[in-house]
């Protein structure tokens, strides 16, 4: 079994936290006990405090990555442990054995998964393991109260911002273990569960060490690939289905605080220069601020310090996210001058009435002028639509479609607005009378019958648990990004082809995913019967198995241009290659004589541009 733990032991902030060779991770067991045997016998085992941070990483985990460079910054042992699903109890196990660590630190953010980090921890107890476990993160945040009564597994909560609640807790167990001074702690004791005091103290971003980072970068898109902050929390901080207004309004009046142009550009240059990322994903719940001239400033700074770091932008892509309501043309225009490659636009809703419900504080024409803004950049989008809320009416379902319809090029998804803890809708629900469901996964019911009957039988095709659905989006989505990114970064003939196949792609997924969303509605128009609710999840299964086979064709195709350009770059003669005929003919791209994309040979029969695909 692949054990994931990684070990952090050096003194140096930027250190990797571990090496991704499978010699490394076999070899580690015995490695980890001989080395702990030892120093227990010299005694040094007490002089570096050992934590082990355990929480889901599809991606590097930017939440354990700054606690565990934080910790190391302040003399602890952090140590790493992805857990994304029950399948990885064995490795957290294994690295609990190896790290021995004082606390098991587990990252609490997603609801979803809380069944799972408690069967963890149960597992772990199980085991043997005496050491304190502390769980944080958004879930945890607002849950401290139930989790602590319901899991007697784990000891303590840290609230909101875990940096310094959990150096503090270290601090406290290495001295004894009173932890009435730990700052934002919930914890229990034999007079029960005691709430410590909020701390006063609001992390400078500044002064925090970056993330702590793997050896190698990820891959993502055929690119060295790396996520990164340039803020924490939202300036709108309002909608109604969002807890990260009350994470970060509950301690402070700073619903949001930027780190420094500077800074920000100082880790990406060092991402770039020592990793060889070119593809940046900002995970700021906003990227572009509240006003034209705010974004303009900031991003100015932003090209200033980066141009001063010595980073070509025709170098690198970035990923961000943005609500409608702040993109016009002139920060879409200076988004693509950024580097900008692809925007999950936050649309959310595409009615007026959906907008108000969801409390977003935005207009369907602020979407229509973000993307017209966006589109005539060239900067790729995706946006997702909680056309299921409360009070969803069919009109404004009917409104959803003809906007997707509108939009039939730009990938995207649709869902229900979730009830998380912490959010507005929490509370509305609850006033309401509406909640269902057991803690922690709640459900409603939706006011609209029909709208309700549609969302069930959405959750009986679109989303049972086997349905292609979600890959087949969350591919497209991707295929799009990979598309943009491509010809960033690869610019050519070649690469335009590519894209132009992907938009085809996209444009007619988008027509056959409308046509089940029309089934859908129609559908919960009628009496239940089972055999046309069986009937869509085929047509779905067939669909969505047919764009996947599409989508990953043409990504291995765009991968395969990448890497042939890699291998050219090396002998400093990359634009040769999309001249060169053969690249084209490996590649399955048609150039005409004017050195023009015109088209693919695999898909000949298909339309030739983007535009016929419409
Ligand atoms: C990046 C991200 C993702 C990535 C995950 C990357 C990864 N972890 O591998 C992706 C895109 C995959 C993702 C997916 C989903 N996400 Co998401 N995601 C985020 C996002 C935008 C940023 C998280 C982050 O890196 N923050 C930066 C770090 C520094 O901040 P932080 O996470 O708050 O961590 C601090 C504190 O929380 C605390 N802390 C965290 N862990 C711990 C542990 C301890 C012991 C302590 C003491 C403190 C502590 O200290 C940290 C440092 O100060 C957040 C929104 C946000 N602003 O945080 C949503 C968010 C976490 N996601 C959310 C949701 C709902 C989802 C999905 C369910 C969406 C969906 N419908 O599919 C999925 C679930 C994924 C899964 N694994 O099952 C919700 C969670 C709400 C909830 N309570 O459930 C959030 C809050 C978004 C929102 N506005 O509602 N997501
Ligand atoms: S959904 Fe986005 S814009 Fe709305 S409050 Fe949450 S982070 Fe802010």
């Amino acid at each position: 079994m692949k054990l994931a733990v990684q070990i952090a032991g050096s003194t140096s902030g930027e250190q990797a936290l571990g090496a991704h060779h499978p010699r490394f991770y076999a070899s580690l067991p015995r490695l980890n006990r001989w080395r702990n045997r030892w120093q227990d016998l010299i005694g040094v085992c007490h002089s570096r405090f050992r934590i082990l941070l355990v929480g889901a990483e599809d991606e590097e985990n930017l939440a354990l990555r700054s606690l565990a460079a934080y910790l190391l910054q302040e003399g602890m042992q952090p140590a790493i442990v992805p857990y994304t699903d029950p399948h990885q109890v064995g490795d957290v196990i294994n690295a609990v054995h190896n790290h021995r660590p004082a606390i098991v630190a587990l990252s609490l953010a997603f609801q979803c998964l809380a069944d799972n980090y408690f069967e963890l921890v149960r597992e772990l107890r199980r085991d043997g393991y005496r050491g304190h476990v502390i769980v944080g993160g958004h879930f945890a945040t607002f849950e401290y109260l139930k989790i602590l009564e319901t899991q007697p597994g784990i000891d303590s909560v840290g609230r909101f911002e875990g940096e310094m609640p959990l150096v503090h807790l270290a601090l406290a167990i290495q001295k004894g273990g009173d932890l009435s001074a730990v700052p934002d702690l919930v914890h229990r004791t034999a007079s029960g569960i005691i709430e410590n005091k909020a701390s006063q103290e609001l992390m400078d971003l500044d002064r925090l060490p970056f993330p702590l980072r793997n050896r190698r970068a990820q891959m993502r898109l055929g690119e060295n690939f790396a996520t990164l902050l340039s803020s924490r929390g939202c300036w709108h901080s309002g909608c109604s289905y969002c807890c990260i207004g009350a994470f970060h309004r509950q301690r402070s009046n700073h619903v949001v605080r930027l780190r420094s142009a500077e800074k920000v550009a100082r880790e990406l240059a060092r991402l770039h220069k020592s990793k060889g990322v070119r593809l940046f994903q900002f995970h700021d719940d906003n990227f572009v601020l509240r006003t034209t001239k705010e974004t303009q400033a900031r991003i100015s700074s932003l090209r200033r310090c980066l141009q001063e770091a010595k980073i070509p932008l025709a170098r690198i892509a970035l990923l961000v996210k943005a609500r409608p309501d702040t993109i016009d043309d002139p920060v879409a225009a200076d988004l693509k001058a950024l580097g900008c490659v692809g925007v999950f636009l936050g649309v959310e809703n595409a009615s007026e009435s959906g907008l108000k419900a969801l409390i977003r504080r935005a207009h369907v024409q602020d979407t229509e002028r973000a993307i017209a803004g966006l589109t005539r950049q060239g900067i790729g989008m995706t946006y997702n639509l909680l056309i299921f809320h409360p009070h969803a009416t069919m009109d404004e379902i009917n409104q959803n479609i003809e906007f997707v319809r509108r939009h039939i090029g730009i990938p995207f998804d649709f869902g229900r607005a979730e009830i998380v803890a912490g959010s507005p809708l929490e509370r509305l629900v609850t006033i309401e009378g509406r909640l269902r469901g057991k803690w922690p996964h709640w459900d409603y019911q939706i006011t609209d019958r029909a709208v309700q009957k549609m969302f069930e039988i959405n959750r009986d095709t679109f989303r049972r648990p086997d349905s292609p659905y979600s890959p087949a989006m969350h591919e497209l989505i991707a295929l799009s990004y990979h598309a943009h990114a491509l010809t960033r970064l690869h610019p050519g003939p070649i690469s335009d082809a590519l894209a132009t196949e992907s938009t085809c792609i996209v444009t007619r997924a988008n027509r056959f995913i409308l046509e089940c969303l029309e089934q859908l509605r129609d559908l919960s128009a009628q009496e239940y019967s089972f055999a046309p609710v069986e009937e869509l999840n085929r047509r779905l299964s067939e669909g969505c198995a047919r764009i996947r086979r599409e989508a990953w064709h043409l990504t291995k195709r765009m991968e395969r241009l990448q890497f042939v350009e890699g291998i050219f770059q090396v002998f400093g003669v990359r634009e040769a290659v999309q001249e060169g005929t053969w690249v084209s003919a490996l590649l399955g791209c048609r150039v005409d004589a004017n050195g023009t994309a015109c088209g693919c040979f695999k898909t000949a029969w298909r339309p030739r541009t983007a535009e016929g695909c419409r």
